[in-house]
């Protein structure tokens, strides 16, 4: 049985998960939790009535908390991309995609080239830009507007 994931496209938790499963190309199947798929979300309360997401199902397994998820899929359904770095305190520095959306509200700014250049880095992979493109149909969410740029 092909794992399930439930979340919401635009949001940073969701995001995380479907860039773990991207970089490996980990077969999956998606239930966005938008207001045009009301069946994934009736599926998803039943299955975690604690209403967060991302889930990740795996056949009788739930797997909660973007963290977890992320340190589980290698376990479980291993791949060539090491989505964790070996040093503990290295891995607890993920920057997508809470690097992406802080820039909207407040430019990062040319006094950072080191972050603005992270950030066109992170962007510009593929797992990613597939994430971030994805969610655009969403972007009138944010209540600030989202800048032509991105
Ligand atoms: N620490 C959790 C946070 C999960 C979380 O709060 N998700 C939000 C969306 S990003 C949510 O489910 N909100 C719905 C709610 O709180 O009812 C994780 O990383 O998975």
């Amino acid at each position: 049985m092909p794992l399930i994931l439930y979340g919401h496209p635009f949001f940073s938790d969701t995001q995380k998960a479907l860039i773990a499963l991207y970089e490996n190309a980990t077969p999956f199947a998606f239930r966005s939790l938008d207001p045009d798929s009301p069946g994934s979300a009736a599926e998803w309360l039943q299955r975690w009535p604690l209403r967060k997401f991302p889930l990740l199902v795996d056949g009788e397994r739930s797997i909660v908390e973007t963290s977890i998820i992320i340190e589980y899929l290698p376990l479980a359904h291993p791949g060539p991309v090491r989505l964790l770095p070996d040093d503990p305190m290295a891995a607890l520095g993920a920057a997508a995609p809470a690097l992406f959306y802080a820039d909207w509200p407040h430019p990062i700014g040319a006094d950072y080239p080191a972050v603005t250049a992270y950030r066109a880095r992170l962007l510009a992979r593929p797992s990613f830009a597939r994430a971030v493109d994805e969610a655009r149909r969403f972007r009138k969410l944010f209540p600030l507007g989202a800048p032509a740029g991105d």
